[in-house]
């Protein structure tokens, strides 16, 4: 929503960023046209399977390189095995952007080199459990774009999956960077709340999350 209740930026905690609205609604529009397109192959979004038998409900794709529980593959090894999109060098400047905003560092987004990027789609109550981020190898920021329906999203803590921790609402166009000590926190998403989200963004219902992250590989 326009803010008609201001949103400021802030430091959620030592690296962890959030600058609500910070896409414009025709970068918005953009990112959704890029995710559709590379949602329609060669590698479909999909419900990733967890080696101990659960599905996951949010849907997700790889550009450039693709997850699977628990390591990067450059082909969808547990999907179709074909290989991934290349990842773009505007995805690259969009994270460039994104880590200087954030960070109000120019030099730390200049440095910033992310290879990969993780789209989920959240739907039909789709959440995510606390969890850790710990397969790239590299300790750089992950950068993570919201849009479309609004969620709830809790940041914890880098010891336990558990309190404490801190719920924050993230709209469509808000910004998160995730650096520093804040890199390897637990975190997840609780919540989405249908129907928040405007149709301007070429997201007619969900939610949808960009991540992007520095692989640390070859
Ligand atoms: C904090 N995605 O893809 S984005 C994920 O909204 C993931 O879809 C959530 O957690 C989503 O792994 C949260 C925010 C996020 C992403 C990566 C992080 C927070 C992070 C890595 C380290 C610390
Ligand atoms: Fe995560």
């Amino acid at each position: 929503m326009d803010a008609l209740i201001p949103r400021p930026r802030r430091e959620v905690a030592p690296g962890a960023v959030h600058v609500p609205g910070w896409l414009s609604p025709a970068g918005q529009r953009e990112l959704v046209t890029a995710c559709r397109a590379w949602a329609m192959g060669p590698v479909p979004m999909r419900h990733t399977r967890l080696p101990r038998g659960g599905v996951m409900s949010v849907r997700t794709l790889g550009v450039g390189w693709h997850w699977r529980p628990y390591a990067y593959e450059r082909t969808a090894g547990d999907v179709n095995g074909a290989r991934v999109p290349e990842f773009p060098d505007w995805l690259g400047d969009l994270g460039r952007r994104a880590v200087t905003a954030a960070y109000r560092d120019p030099a730390a987004g200049a440095a910033y080199r992310p290879d990969t990027a993780l789209v989920n789609l959240y739907q039909d109550g789709a959440t995510m459990g606390m969890h850790q981020d710990k397969d790239e190898k590299s300790a750089a920021p992950v950068v993570s774009l919201s849009i479309g329906d609004t969620c709830v999203f809790r940041f914890g803590n880098t010891a336990t999956r558990g309190k404490p921790y801190t719920d924050v609402e993230l709209e469509s166009g808000d910004l998160f960077v995730f650096g520093g000590p804040s890199r390897f926190a637990f975190h997840g998403v609780p919540k989405v709340r249908p129907g928040t989200g405007e149709p301007a963004t070429g997201l007619t219902s969900g939610r949808l999350n960009v991540t992007l992250r520095v692989t640390g590989l070859e």
